[in-house]
């Protein structure tokens, strides 16, 4: 058992550290503390712009497996099931050495897609009231951030993501990150973000990420970005 928990520290693969769980008599993959919240619209609801089927498999495999293996990190370090998430992606640093590459991809995915789903299954069409008025400040008008909030996203090398940041002070700013890595891990707070992971387009519009993106503000629901904005300058919102 010693072998066995030592090559998974070594590895620090979330995989091999549930697979270390099951070896240790789970049944199955441990089911908690993290739970993947169900979609809050039907996996139809962003059609034609984002298909059933992405959505079905983004969520129910995609992010199902980022929750799957944070429960697997916390099943071997029960301190950690103890922080909340928001701060220990905040805290990485404080995150044990051989579980820190694991909670960095899977934690950071699960905040990220978290609000990637709350974001979606609206209508599109324009912010309004406080949010307008701070990205008419902060980007000079909402076509100039679309355009450079596409432009981001398309150069994103690989995988990874393209942020609107919120400061406490109501602050905007764009930002891309690799892989799962969030704002949060540099102390600031995601408003907004688009998944360009391949698997987030790739069946409806395979490697033309480039409409992916224009055709995604269709979805947007301005109503929970408002919401979140609102979050973040009253110090409210987490992930
Ligand atoms: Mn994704």
């Amino acid at each position: 058992m010693f072998t066995t928990d030592r090559r998974s520290l070594i590895l620090g693969s979330a995989a091999v550290v549930v697979s270390s769980a099951l070896s240790r008599g789970y049944a199955q993959a441990p089911t908690g503390p993290y739970k993947l919240d169900p979609l809050p619209y039907p996996t139809s609801k962003n059609e034609p712009h984002i298909d059933a089927q992405t959505m079905e498999i983004h969520h129910d495999r995609h992010h199902a497996a980022y929750v799957n293996n944070l429960n697997g990190v916390m099943a071997q370090q029960p301190d950690l099931a103890k922080r909340p998430l928001l701060e220990l992606l905040t805290r990485l640093d404080s995150v044990p050495e051989a579980v820190r590459t694991a909670v960095r991809n899977n934690g950071g995915g699960d905040a990220n897609h978290t609000m990637f789903w709350q974001i979606m299954g609206g209508a599109g069409g324009e912010p309004k009231g406080d949010l307008k008025a701070a990205i008419d400040r902060d980007f000079g008008g909402f076509d100039k951030l679309q355009d450079q909030f596409n432009t981001a996203g398309t150069r994103v090398f690989g995988s990874g993501w393209v942020f609107v940041t919120v400061a406490s002070d109501g602050k905007l700013a764009l930002v891309t990150k690799p892989n799962q890595d969030t704002p949060i891990m540099d102390g600031q707070r995601a408003l907004m973000g688009n998944d360009v992971w391949e698997h987030a387009y790739y069946l409806k519009y395979q490697n033309r990420r480039p409409d992916y993106l224009k055709a995604w503000w269709n979805v947007v629901n301005w109503d929970k970005v408002s919401e979140r904005y609102s979050a973040a300058k009253a110090g409210t919102l987490t992930i």
